[in-house]
């Protein structure tokens, strides 16, 4: 069977010690006396990579004898987190590699904590792409991902008196051995410039031209020799850039403002859920996406020939949401200047070929750009997307609503200025809708939503074209990896080898649910919980000097910081929660500790203010001896994947409690469940598959639902109707208004109050009492040790569904046209 066979198992723990030496002394030219653990990591990264290299070699070739269909994932973000530990893992030589390393006189574990952790991506959307990029390989499909290879990644939060301060992530500097340079494979593209008619036919000229060199990072699977490849492209200056443009002194004016080619990859934009509308943003996007059509052509033309007749049968692209939404009139632009195809057919390769994911709701959320900006930047593009737009009005919408003009409005890919004097603006999100076969929605409810909410228009329009892929986690990091000893008493129990490995089918973790109720199984499940907890005190300790105890409940919100995620309704609990403590100190309650981790973005004024206040209210209570230790806030500094990766196995409680509507599916909360946390959440997101999966005894569900929001907010709703009527809520906010908390800025808390009392249109107010409720029964259920360990049990048994392999198989079967 093919998960014993694999390349890399063969290797013992020799042969690694014998690599591990070889690249000390001849890679990176030390001996093995001054080797340290930094030394030691990036020896065993250079064996690894070796290693992968040699696979993607061998999956290259075995690839194009099968000629099979592609699929390229094109994202923005990638955050693929630590790197080696995991490699290890799914190549099956951890244990080997560990017995290595012990013979050479170092510890494995010592030796991964000093692989810096690339942070790539802002938030979900980056991390699914991780996820995605596992299972894919996972599951032997041809794959690539193409994204950027950013200098700086996603900015290091620390506090200061509370606050967020941020600094930048030189990620690369210390040394980075995963990726590979590909000089063959470097792009030339072009920006700015105009277009004219040459003979018929459209010419972009008097352009500026960048390189892209692409960086190759090889992408290992569990239990396969499949390695796939994630190309991330870098910008250079092309040589002549500067030059030219001074020789034709075309240095003037307008064009003072342009960008050096070496600043397009230079840094991830922070905001995540909130776009900066800046002109470099949009040449990032052009930039990597040009970069990786090219490429992906000159790829289908050396294995099927010049011809692209067959393109779209060999070739699916999938849009990790709006952002690489150029890609469009990109491939368009290609196929019409270059290829000589006529529109129409242009339109319909387009068609079969991309496929886009929706990944939000939020209005703002929602990419426009300037049509002005696209014409300077993109003067190609921007004809071909009023071409596309035409086309589609006149055409399609025409014949689904004939002659309804107020229709062809709405649905234009260019929306006409509110106010004369307002800017027309491209609509990312239509553009891409039209420029695909599928869009998807990534939990069922989000989906429903695109459908009925986002674009019901379209749905009417092309009623096959929006589908539904619940969103799914690698179970290799967020079992296997994070949680090595939940995974052995998972082996121990059900078997792992080959058909019955949970790690290849997440669905396999059914059986544990014969074991929920077994008391010698609960106590095993509660000692691994408890060991983890342990593990994570001591890091809390350490970033936190706050003492912890594994023995109280651990609650858990970390994701980034949003007032539609309402940490802030996690917030005022606390409050209220210390005040309870306060009035009656002999409460008989539970130890708890609330842990936060969160970055906001450097612009959003309302979440840096819950960030600050969540540390001042943590300072005040962890201070506080009148309490007895009973209650512990802890706000983690700079949460990342690797804290994540420590966090989610303590965790004892899951904070996944957005506004119903706003979060489209939520990945934290699948990870929690897995390793045997309690949600206590809304009907949002995949908390609804959650639920329906665990069964409604054993989920936290509170709050108003999706309709129920509507229907108060068609009704109409005074927030300080809620503060007066609730005299607990009353007091904490005030509390917070009052200046006590932060003592040399009185006013500091106040963008938060004015955001809950003047609007609440996160409707945090509305919800307080039934999650306050929540948290009461929360508490029941662990005053009962064994109905706890049950329920936790049960969440883990029940998450086969959220495994990504599962959500990638869907999209091969229902988009991708692959399985
Ligand atoms: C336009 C730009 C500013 C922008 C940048 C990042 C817009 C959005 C984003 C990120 C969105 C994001 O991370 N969305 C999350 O995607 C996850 C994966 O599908 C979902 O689980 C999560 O609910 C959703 O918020």
């Amino acid at each position: 069977n093919k998960t014993e066979q694999y390349a890399a198992k063969k290797l013992d723990s020799e042969q690694l010690a014998e690599n591990i030496k070889r690249h000390l002394q001849q890679s990176l030219g030390v001996d093995q006396e001054e080797a340290g653990p930094a030394e030691y990591w990036e020896a065993l990264s250079l064996v690894v990579r070796e290693l992968g290299l040699d696979l993607i070699r061998k999956t290259r070739h075995k690839e194009r004898d099968e000629k099979a269909r592609r699929v390229y994932y094109l994202s923005l973000e990638f955050l693929v987190g630590r790197l080696l530990g995991n490699n290890l893992h799914n190549l099956g030589i951890y244990h080997q590699a560990e017995e290595a390393m012990a013979n050479l006189g170092v510890n494995l574990t010592d030796v991964l904590e000093h692989e810096t952790d690339p942070a790539l991506g802002n938030g979900g959307l980056g991390r699914l792409a991780a996820c995605f990029m596992d299972s894919l390989t996972t599951l032997d499909l041809p794959a690539f991902g193409y994204g950027i290879n950013y200098r700086f990644g996603l900015f290091k939060q620390g506090f200061a008196g509370g606050k967020q301060t941020e600094s930048p992530d030189a990620w690369r500097e210390e040394s980075c051995p995963w990726g590979i340079e590909r000089p063959k494979r470097k792009q030339r593209i072009k920006l700015y410039g105009r277009v004219t008619e040459r003979a018929g036919k459209a010419a972009w000229e008097d352009t500026q031209e960048i390189l892209g060199m692409p960086w190759d990072v090889p992408v290992t699977g569990y239990g396969t020799d499949t390695v796939n490849t994630l190309r991330l492209w870098e910008s250079r200056a092309a040589e002549g850039f500067d030059l030219s443009s001074f020789d034709e002194g075309r240095y003037h004016e307008s064009r003072s403002g342009e960008i050096q080619a070496e600043n397009v990859s230079q840094v991830l934009y922070p905001n995540d859920n909130h776009p900066a509308g800046k002109e470099l943003r949009l040449i990032q996007q052009y930039f990597f996406v040009a970069c990786s059509i090219a490429d992906l052509i000159a790829r289908y033309k050396r294995e099927n020939g010049d011809n692209l007749d067959g393109f779209a049968e060999k070739v699916a692209i999938q849009l990790n949401d709006t952002h690489p939404a150029i890609a469009v009139p990109e491939l368009m632009r290609i196929l019409m200047d270059e290829e000589d195809i006529v529109f129409t057919k242009a339109l319909s390769i387009c068609r079969e070929v991309f496929a886009y994911t929706n990944h939000t709701l939020l209005p703002e959320a929602l990419e426009k750009w300037p049509q002005n900006l696209i014409t300077k930047v993109l003067p190609r593009h921007m004809q071909i997307i009023h071409m596309i737009n035409y086309h589609f009005l006149h055409t399609e919408v025409e014949a689904q609503w004939p002659g309804d003009n107020n229709m062809k409005r709405r649905l234009s890919i260019i929306e006409e200025p509110e106010r004369p004097g307002g800017q027309q603006m491209v609509r990312m999100a239509y553009l891409s809708v039209v420029g695909s076969h599928k869009v998807n929605g990534v939990a069922a409810l989000h989906s429903s939503l695109v459908k009925s909410s986002l674009f019901p228009e379209f749905n009417e329009m092309w009623p096959d074209k929006l589908v539904n892929v619940t969103n799914g986690v690698t179970p290799r990091r967020w079992v296997d990896y994070c949680n090595p000893e939940l995974a052995s008493l998972i082996d121990e129990t059900i078997g792992k080898d080959g058909e019955a490995d949970w790690r290849k089918d997440l669905t396999r973790l059914d059986a544990i649910n014969a074991y929920a109720d077994d008391p010698a199984f609960q106590k095993k499940f509660a000692a691994i919980k408890r060991n983890n907890k342990v593990r994570f005190a001591a890091v809390v300790k350490e970033l936190c000097n706050v003492e912890i105890s594994p023995d109280a409940i651990f609650d858990v919100q970390i994701k980034r910081l949003h007032e539609y995620k309402r940490q802030q309704l996690n917030l005022l609990h606390i409050m209220a929660l210390y005040r309870r403590l306060l009035e009656n100190p002999d409460l008989d309650v539970p130890q708890r500790v609330f842990i936060f981790g969160a970055k906001a973005a450097p612009g959003y004024k309302v979440a840096k203010t819950i960030i600050h206040a969540i540390n001042r209210v943590a300072e005040r209570v962890n201070n506080d001896r009148r309490i007895k230790d009973k209650l512990k806030v802890v706000f983690l500094p700079n949460y990342r994947v690797s804290l994540a990766e420590k966090i989610i196995p303590a965790a004892d409680v899951s904070e996944q409690i957005s506004t119903a509507g706003f979060e489209a599916s939520g990945t934290g909360n699948m990870k929690f469940a897995l390793n045997g946390a309690l949600t206590v959440g809304t009907l949002d997101g995949a908390n609804v598959e959650i639920a329906e999966e665990v069964g409604d005894d054993n989920i936290f569900i509170f709050g108003l639902t999706v309709e129920e929001v509507a229907e108060l907010r068609h009704r109409g709703y005074n927030p300080e109707d809620v503060y007066n009527s609730n005299a607990e809520l009353k007091a904490v906010i005030d509390w917070l208004a009052s200046g006590d908390l932060c003592p040399e800025e009185p006013d500091a808390f106040r963008p938060l109050v004015d955001s809950l009392l003047g609007g609440d249109y996160f409707l945090t107010l509305v919800d307080y009492q039934a999650y306050s409720d929540a948290h009461d029964k929360i508490v029941e259920t662990w005053k009962k040790p064994e109905l706890w360990w049950k329920t936790a049990i049960t969440n883990s048994a029940s998450m086969g569904k959220f495994s990504s392999d599962r959500s990638i198989t869907d999209y091969a079967k229902t988009i991708w046209n692959m399985a």
